[in-house]
Order: C-alpha cells, then structure tokens, then sequence
C-alpha cells in the first residue's frame, strides 16, 4: 500500500514576498518551463498565460489554507447552485484583489511587454446571458470577501454565449470559442467525477427490514467531471471554488462498433454525452424548454449534491445534520430538479425514510426567484419529466401528495388555492411547475429587490405565501465594486481617495464622505476630468471598431442590457425619432447634443427583439447622415455587449437608461453599476430603482411613467394606445415615421408589424408612458444645461450607491438565510 500523509500533515509551500524583479523572474520561468517558449518567439498570449501562472500561483497558496481552514472548522458550507456564472476576464480581478496590479505591470514592463495589451487578449467568459450571471459572479467574489466558505457550482460549457455580428444592421450570431487558447484558470479534477444518468425505468425491492426499496435503472449515463477555477476576494483574503461540470462518456470509444467499420457509431455515446455541455441556451428571462436543457439542468444537480454529500460525509457528519452544516442556494428554478435528486439520494441511496429525508431537504434549501414574467415560469410536460427522469417524478408526485394534504388540513386554503399550489399543472397538457418544487422544497424564498418582492407575494407565489407566510424575504440585488469601481474606473476611484482616504475599498458604505464634496466646483471639475476621460476611453473603442466618431463633449446617454420588449428599447428609439424631428423641426432651439448608445444581444429566437436591433440601426444610419443634426445627435448600436464591453461603457457614461415597463424588471443590475459610477439616472419605479431612489434621493435621479400599480389596472381595465397615440403629436409622427419606412426605404413594411402592436395592444406601455419620458428627457437637458447642478448630481450618486455592494447583499443572505 502507498502511504498518503494525511492532509494537514504536511505544511504548504509558498511563493515569496512579491516585488517587480521576483514577478519578472517568475513569468520568465513560467514562460520557458510551462510555456515552452523563448521570450524572442513568445506572443503576445504567450505572455498572458505566463503572467497568469505567475499570478495564479499566489492564488493558490491563499486557495489551499482557505480551504485547510474550511476543512478543519467543519463549519457551515454555503452552496450556490447557478445554471449560469457570467464571470468575464479575470486576470484583472485577481491582480487587483491581491494587490499586485503595480508591481506586475512594472514587472512586465521590465520585460517590455504592455499589461493594458495581454489583458485585452484574455477571453471574456461568457457562461451566462445576463444579469441573473452576472449577479451570480458577483456573488462569488463577494462571498470570498466577506469570508464565508463557498462553493459555485454550475456548468462548464464549451462554447459561452454566441458572439454578435452585425449583418447589414442585423444581428448575427457566431459561436463564442472562449477555450480555443486553453484556460489557464482552471483545474481538472478527474477524480472528482460522478456517474450521472437518465431514462429507463424503476423496479421495486423489499429489502430485509420489509420495507420498499425504488431501483433506478437508468438506461443512458455520463460521467461529470470537475474543472476548479479559484475565485479570489478582496486583498485576498479568501479564495473560494467555482466548480463547473463537465460531460464526458463512459466509453469514449465503442471499439467493436470501429471495429466493425461503424467510424461514426462508435462515436455515437461519445458526442451524446459530450454535447450535454457542450453550450449555453442563449435565452434570458425567456425558458429554454428543450429536452437538452432539462438534462443539462439535471446533470449538473445531480453533480453536485452528489459532490455536496461526499464531502458531508467524509468530514464525519451524519445526514441528519446536513442543514446544519450545508446551505444550498438554488439561483431561480434553474437547478430545482435538485430537490427531488437530493431525495432520491437521501431515500434510494442512503435509505433515510421518506419522512424524515424531507425534513432534510426543504431546510437545507432556499429558492431565489428572478422573474415574475409567466412565459419565464420553468415548467416541463409530465411525459418528459417522467421518461427523462422516472424516480423523480414518482417523488414530484410522494412530496405533491404530501403537501396537498397538509394544506387541506390547515382548512385555510380553497380548492382553487390548493390547484395553485400544486406541482403538477392539470390545466391543458399536464406539467411540472418547478417555481413551486423549488418553493415547496425550501425554508426561504428571496426576491431581488422590494419591488419585486411584494409583487411575488401578490402574484406568482400568491396561494403558496399564504400557506407559508414566513418564507419569502427580500434581499436587494448588488453588485460588487471591486470589479465595477475600482477595476472598471481607476480614474475615479483615485479621485476618491484623494478626497476621503481608502476606507470605502473595503466599506463601500464609506462612500457617503463624498457627499461633502457634491457642491464643491474644484471638485466637481476633476469628478468632470475623470468621466472626461472615460468617454475618450469609450469613443476610441467605437472609432477603432465601427469607424465612428463620438465627441466627448456631448452627453453620452447609454442604455445597455439584454434585448427585450419590456425593457423597452423601443421607448428609447421613439423617443429619439421624436426628438430629430424637433431638432429638425427648431434649428433656432439650444438643443443638448446627445450621443445614444446601445448595446445588447437578441435571443436568437425572439424575433422582435432582433428586429429592433434592425431599428436602432436603421434609424443611426439616417440621424448619422443628416446634416441638419450633425454634432447634435448621434446614435449607435455597439455590437458584441459583453462583460469586457460594459467596463468600458459604465464608466463612460453620464445618463443612464432603465425605463422597463414598471413591475417587470425584477431588479436590474446594471442600474447600479451606471449610478456608482457617476451617471444620472432616468429611470422608472421599476425593480432595484426604486430603492436607488430611496438612497441618492429623489432629487438625484429623473423618475418618469407610470407605477406599477397603475400598470396593473391599466392592463385589468384594459387601454386604449390608439387614443394615447393620437393625442400625442410627437409621438404619432414618430411612428408614423418608422411605420411607413422613412428609417427602411429598402423594405417600406419592416416595421409595420412592430408598430401595430403598439396601436393594438401595447402590452409594455410604450404609448401609453412615451409623453412622460419625453417630458423626463427634456428635464434632464435642463440640469446638464446646469453643469454645476449636473455633477452636484452625479457626485451624490457616488457617494451614495455603497449600500448597492453585493458585500451588503451577502451579508443579508448570510445572516437571515445560510448562517454559515
Ligand atoms: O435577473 C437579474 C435581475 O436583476 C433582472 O431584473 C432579471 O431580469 C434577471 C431564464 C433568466 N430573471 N430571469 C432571468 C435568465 C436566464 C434564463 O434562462 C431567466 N434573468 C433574470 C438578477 O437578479
């Protein structure tokens, strides 16, 4: 027998004292023995994955006490189940929280070689969609910094979220190949690897003690492998793991089939298992109901308690003890299949009675809820769920049974509450509801932001809250401002400094010390200098990529987010085709020259989604091309948003846009990242919004449209957009203007359809708050008019947005939810 030392035997090695010559030593070794490459023939990447070996070492050494640490506390674990982690570039992020940023960039330097460029290469990892990734990646480093043990856990797609390309103003989508170069982040763990499987059927034992026992025998099955990426937190404090699966076959090769002269057969199980992962559903706030979808969601569940329990046990802890010691965070529905596999496991494989495991399973869960939009609502027809996963839905039906008759017994509920109530939905073709699997399986479920809380309340959750009226909680998004302050804006965040001293790095809330410098015009000249600087950051970026020209001095208005019909895109596009017609219309007027960004993907089924797309372009090209507005209005639609774009947009901006339809946005999050970052806000009482107003003050952010509320009765009323439409002379000419093809002389019609939903029905209000948010604009003309008054502004919402840190949000989850 080999003898392995125990664990905590050995002691661990460590890399020395960092300075500009030891780091320039390092990344030569690392080029010249990781590498293989001599410095004359290095390339550009080659010095990247160097300087990331280099860097990554010192991750390590902080990764493997915090982990020691962890092991030998036996403390509470907290687990984030997320089917996405939009984490982005992460060399930055590492050499900011370690605080090397200094002395690499002088060491590569030493070696001629530019930080700005190399970092630049570094893919973008784009394994999420939007702001439910996003948020999930932000999560992760703020967990690290506020010292809890943590665990991501998720999916190691192949491919991220496809690239876009502009066709012709259209949007294209090409496949994003983020691995191509290899991923020096990342470790594989091969034996750190799960059978997962699916399909087949259930036999039924009667085992010794004369009670039943379920057999899955499953008829297809892969193996999940582990890839380690560290994930590091501030000064570095701790460095927690992100764990992505991966699918792998467990015959790579069906050699009889080759044998035989089947090439392509014996490949077969190989491409099946591996196509599991192999790439993200590019659909946001929208279900991704295909069959694959199901299984990768089952996949890397199963994965994971699988992985979760192995370690419960081998650090000697009993089942019982599991909510004690392990809190799972499911990010949506997305892994609520986790609640009937963490019985499964409990009942099938460790023999825990049915009872007692759901005891178990429901306190050691919690449910975060992202949207309230029905079409979102994950569910899957019962004949899939139950070929897919057989056992599964057996125990969907055992936990269906038991919570429909603890409800009757209450005698508070109706019959018609309790069919709302249920897993399975009777109306129409029969389905499991995953939103009430993941409520009924769990102690707390959160919203994203006040606004959204209650409305789960009164809507979706509704019946369920009734019968369990503790469980829902709010915790307001965040963001964290590591990544979104002091990374994305140096500029800005040595101002700071200099004015309040360093105390906000590690308390945003310390921001507040700012306020005194609001109306101070010395100031209020270098705040002005910085966001100066950002913008000629941004317009170099939009000349070098799309041949365009952006004057710095015009007021860079930005909206940036997923493409949908309830953030309202549209709003801002008619709203600019009113306001060239003013222009047009009054020369003699001392209109504010704007320039209007956007950026953002389509999901590439959402057709009128990427129509608009097609809008906002055709309508840049003819406000591009006019004279009349030159240096007054310009519009531009940047392609590929992602993470790497937004750090260069969210600093560069002075408005923000975050006009969704009021109740539709659970809370958004770039909303924060533009307001910390010294933009104005127009915005309505939507999502986080109303919080953020609630915190700079209402006299610090444009609040236009209707509330919520009164969106709900409009629609229960039912409105007339027509008569809104006619009554408003701006707006009728706008779209009129795009409907019979002023901005789309080569397809007159292009956007006939699009406009008629706005006559019609108008499901997102556009019409109906359009007077409002012309009226809202023009008011913010007025204060950038006022210079002082703008930045007087602006500054209070940077000295106010600290509570926005996802630092806060953690803590709240820490404290109410996980109690680790
Ligand atoms: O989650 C964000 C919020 O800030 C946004 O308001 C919200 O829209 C977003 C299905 C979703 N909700 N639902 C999704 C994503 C992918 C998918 O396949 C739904 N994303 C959100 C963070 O709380």
């Amino acid at each position: 027998m080999i003898k392995t030392p125990h664990s905590a035997d050995l002691p661990l090695p460590k890399r020395g004292a960092s300075s500009p010559e030891v780091l320039a030593a390092e990344i030569m070794d690392k080029l010249t023995y990781s590498i293989g490459k001599d410095a004359k023939v290095a390339t550009p990447h080659d010095w990247l994955t160097a300087t990331i070996l280099t860097v990554r070492d010192r991750i390590i050494d902080r990764w493997m006490e915090s982990t020691r640490g962890t092991y030998q506390e036996n403390g509470k674990r907290v687990y984030y189940l997320s089917l996405e982690f939009l984490i982005g570039r992460l060399m930055r992020d590492a050499l900011s929280n370690l605080g090397l940023m200094d002395d690499v960039r002088a060491a590569l330097d030493s070696l001629s070689v530019d930080l700005d460029i190399i970092a630049a290469l570094e893919p973008d990892a784009a394994l999420g969609n939007g702001g439910l990734g996003r948020l999930a990646a932000c999560f992760m480093e703020s967990m690290a910094t506020v010292n809890i043990p943590a665990y991501g856990y998720g999916i190691r797609y192949v491919h991220g979220l496809f690239r876009q390309q502009m066709a012709d103003g259209w949007q294209v989508e090409l496949p994003e190949t983020w691995l191509a170069h290899g991923n020096p982040w990342e470790f594989e763990r091969r034996e750190s690897s799960y059978e997962v499987g699916f399909g087949g059927h259930v036999d039924t034992l009667l085992g010794q003690d004369e009670k039943l026992r379920y057999v899955w025998k499953q008829s297809e099955r892969v193996i999940a492998t582990a890839y380690d990426t560290p994930s590091v937190g501030w000064r570095g404090e701790r460095v927690n793991t992100l764990r992505l699966w991966s699918a792998q076959p467990i015959d790579p090769i069906l050699l009889d089939a080759f044998n035989a002269g089947d090439h392509i057969g014996a490949l077969r199980e190989s491409n099946k298992a591996e196509s599991l992962t192999r790439v993200l559903y590019p659909a946001d706030a929208t279900p991704a109901g295909q069959e694959l979808r199901l299984r990768q969601e089952y996949f890397f569940c199963s994965a994971s308690l699988q992985d979760i329990l192995r370690r419960h046990l081998q650090q000697g802890n009993t089942l019982a003890q599991l909510p004690e010691k392990v809190a799972i965070q499911l990010n949506d529905t997305h892994p609520a299949v986790s609640v009937a596999e963490l019985m499964r496991l409990l009942v099938d494989v460790h023999g825990v009675d049915f009872e007692e495991a759901w005891e178990i399973t429901w306190k050691t869960f919690s449910y975060t809820n992202h949207t309230l939009l029905p079409e979102a609502l994950e569910s899957w027809p019962v004949p899939l769920f139950e070929r897919l996963l057989p056992r599964h839905m057996q125990l969907v039906y055992e936990i269906n049974a038991k919570i429909l008759r603890d409800a009757r017994k209450t005698r508070i509920m109706s019959d018609q509450e309790i069919r709302h109530i249920s897993l399975i939905d009777e109306t129409g073709e029969r389905r499991v509801r995953m939103g009430n699997l993941a409520f009924i399986g769990s102690h707390s479920i959160n919203g994203v932001s006040a606004l959204h809380t209650e409305l789960m309340k009164e809507t979706v959750f509704a019946d369920l809250h009734k019968l369990y009226p503790s469980r829902i909680n709010n915790k307001t998004n965040g963001i964290t401002p590591r990544r979104w302050l002091m990374q994305c804006n140096p500029g800005l965040t040595g101002l700071i400094k200099e004015a309040i001293g360093d105390a906000f790095l590690d308390d945003a809330s310390k921001l507040t010390a700012l306020d005194a410098f609001a109306d101070d015009a010395a100031f209020q000249q270098k705040f002005a200098a910085v966001k100066r600087a950002n913008k000629e950051r941004l317009a170099s970026l939009v000349a070098s990529r799309m041949g365009i020209r952006l004057d710095p001095n015009a007021m860079f208005d930005i909206q940036i987010k997923r493409i949908h019909e309830y953030k309202r895109q549209l709003l801002n596009i008619i709203e600019t085709v009113a306001l060239f017609d003013q222009m047009r219309s009054h020369p003699e007027r001392d209109w504010v020259p704007r320039v209007k960004l956007f950026a953002g993907k389509a999901a590439p089924s959402y057709h009128n989604a990427k129509l608009i797309i097609k809008l906002a372009n055709d309508v840049a090209r003819v406000i591009n091309n006019d004279p009349s507005v030159r240096g007054l209005l310009k519009v531009v639609f940047v392609p590929n948003y992602n993470v790497s774009l937004a750090e260069v947009m969210v600093p560069a901006a002075d408005l923000s846009e975050q006009i969704s339809t009021a109740g539709m946005e659970a809370s958004g999050t770039g909303n924060m990242k533009f307001a910390l970052n010294g933009a104005l806000t127009i915005g309505t009482l939507d999502g986080a919004n109303v919080e953020m107003r609630d915190h700079v003050g209402e006299e610090n952010i444009v609040i236009f449209g209707m509330t919520a509320e009164e969106v709900g009765k409009v629609r229960a009323q039912g409105h007339n957009p027509r008569a809104a439409i006619e009554a408003s002379r701006e707006l009728s000419q706008a779209l009129s203007a795009i409907a019979t093809g002023v901005f789309s002389p080569d397809d007159r019609d292009r956007y006939a359809g699009l406009m008629d939903g706005l006559y019609n029905h108008d499901w997102f209000m556009v019409a109906a708050d359009f007077d409002a948010y012309a009226q809202a604009q023009r008011d913010v003309d007025a204060i950038w008019t006022d210079s002082s008054s703008w930045y007087s502004k602006t500054i209070r919402n940077t000295a106010r947005m600290g509570w926005f840190s996802s630092d806060r949000t953690i803590r709240q989850y820490n404290s109410d939810i996980w109690r680790a």
